[in-house]
């Protein structure tokens, strides 16, 4: 790991941040590059795929979920970082190994993790019945966590003010696309396939609720007193004090938390303080516009 850091690091000093589109979504121009890989990526029936747009809580999911099928075991959930032990199969982080080659390597039952878009999800998914737990966050909290991301994420471009940013992510011009065709295309495909549909909001709000529910999707059975360490041990502070969650192994020049740490707030409502009235009106004039028919609502304060 630490020589891959270092070269990295040397990486780092040419890279210059390029998105191009793969059927109208921004990606990564490394993503791109490997983009015949990635779609015809071989999933594996025990696989389990944790897909979600940016920021809406895939670290804190893949945590619980690598908890319960370790029956709780935090040792061993702490073999690796959360990016190599579940591999992330639409990166190609170079000279870092792409997601692609970590989830090859890896021996099953896999945990791996998407942000794209499921029409642009390898079909191979759906066509093996993989089990995929879907976690939504609502959009405004989304987009704060997302600006505050970009900033501090060498990977991916700067985002500019936050007046400029509010306009770059409702247009959905921002890496993996827009965040209403997302959770409203994922939303749509739930009942057709193996498909959990959970809420950042709703974890907040009840995590032991919701981890019973992922436990049942799971097939799994555990002790009470094995989920209460899982709750513990994927609480926000945990998880912001345990380096293989927190993003802390990689460098500055990749991951710069002195800008904005990866384990922000953890908090349902963050948007009321980055807001301004009129970004309000505008947002929720635009929402009402994509989400109208959708049959899915969102919770914005608990
Ligand atoms: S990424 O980069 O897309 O994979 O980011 P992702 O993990 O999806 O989202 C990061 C946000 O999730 C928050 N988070 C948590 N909230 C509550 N409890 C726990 N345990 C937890 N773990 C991660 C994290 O703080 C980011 O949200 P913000 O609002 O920026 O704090």
């Amino acid at each position: 790991m630490d020589e891959e850091i270092n070269k990295l690091i040397e990486a780092m000093k040419d890279f210059e941040v390029k998105m191009v589109q793969v059927e109208g979504i921004p990606l990564p121009e490394s993503t791109l590059e490997i983009w015949d890989q990635i779609y015809n990526f071989q999933a594996r029936e025990d696989d389990i795929l944790i897909a979600t747009y940016p920021k809406a809580g895939t670290t804190w999911v893949q945590e619980i979920v690598d908890l319960m099928l370790l029956e709780g075991d935090v040792e061993k959930s702490m073999r690796a970082p959360c990016f190599v032990k579940v591999p992330f199969i639409d990166l190609n982080a170079k000279p870092m190994k792409s997601g692609l080659d970590l989830a090859n390597d890896m021996e099953s039952p896999r945990l791996l993790k998407t942000h794209l878009p499921i029409q642009l999800l390898p079909p191979s998914f759906l066509d093996k019945k993989v089990k995929v737990v879907y976690v939504a966050r609502n959009a405004k909290d989304c987009m704060v966590s997302y600006f505050y991301f970009q900033m501090m994420n060498k990977g991916l471009p700067d985002p500019g003010t936050w007046n400029e940013y509010f306009s770059t992510f409702l247009a959905g011009d921002v890496p993996w696309g827009s965040w209403f065709d997302h959770v409203i295309g994922w939303w749509k495909a739930k009942d057709s396939h193996q498909i959990l549909y959970m809420f950042y909001e709703d974890l907040i709000e009840d995590p032991k609720r919701e981890h019973r529910k992922l436990l049942k999707f799971l097939g799994k059975d555990l002790s009470d007193e094995v989920l209460e360490k899982i709750h513990h041990h994927t609480s926000f502070q945990a998880m912001k004090e345990n380096p293989m969650a927190n993003y802390s192994v990689l460098p500055a020049v990749v991951f710069d938390q002195s800008v904005s740490p990866f384990m922000r707030k953890g908090k349902v409502g963050d948007w009321k303080n980055h807001f301004l009235v009129a970004q309000n009106i505008v947002f929720e004039e635009e929402y009402k516009k994509r989400m109208e028919g959708s049959g899915l609502s969102f919770r914005t304060q608990l």
